[in-house]
């Protein structure tokens, strides 16, 4: 009989982590430029506050690019008076990612570019989002 009870409260436990689990990727961004790529991953999705990114680059050869130069900056195109803002984040290497936190101040149109130089690879990534 106490079989049946267990079956119930174990499900409820999955359940609880499986949104858990779901909760640490709150946010993913896949970019890819000429021939690289780059994956960002937040436990939080983009606010307004630091927001801290996870950012795995790879080569063309699909092999992790680590000790690269890595920049990430944030833009916010002028507003009705209001002048254009630029942000350079601070960033991190991590060994296989690169860990920046990045400050999104106000609510708008951010446009983020993340450059990652190594040798005489160069490679610049852009996205934008209404916050
Ligand atoms: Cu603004």
């Amino acid at each position: 009989m106490k079989r049946l009870i267990y079956l119930p409260v174990f499900s409820l436990i999955f359940a609880f982590l499986v949104i858990s689990c779901q909760k640490k990727e709150a946010f993913k961004k896949e970019l890819t430029s000429g021939g690289y790529k780059a994956v960002i991953t937040s436990d939080q999705p983009p606010h307004v506050g630091i927001n801290v990114w996870k950012i795995k680059i790879y080569g063309p050869d699909g092999k992790l690019l680590t000790g690269a130069k890595v920049s990430v900056n944030g833009y916010m195109p002028p507003m009705p008076g209001m002048p254009e803002m630029s942000f350079d984040y601070p960033v991190e290497d991590k060994g296989s990612y690169y860990e920046s936190k990045v400050n999104l101040s106000m609510g708008g149109t951010w446009q983020i570019t993340i450059k990652a130089e190594k040798g005489n690879e160069k490679v610049k990534f852009q996205f934008g989002f209404n916050l």
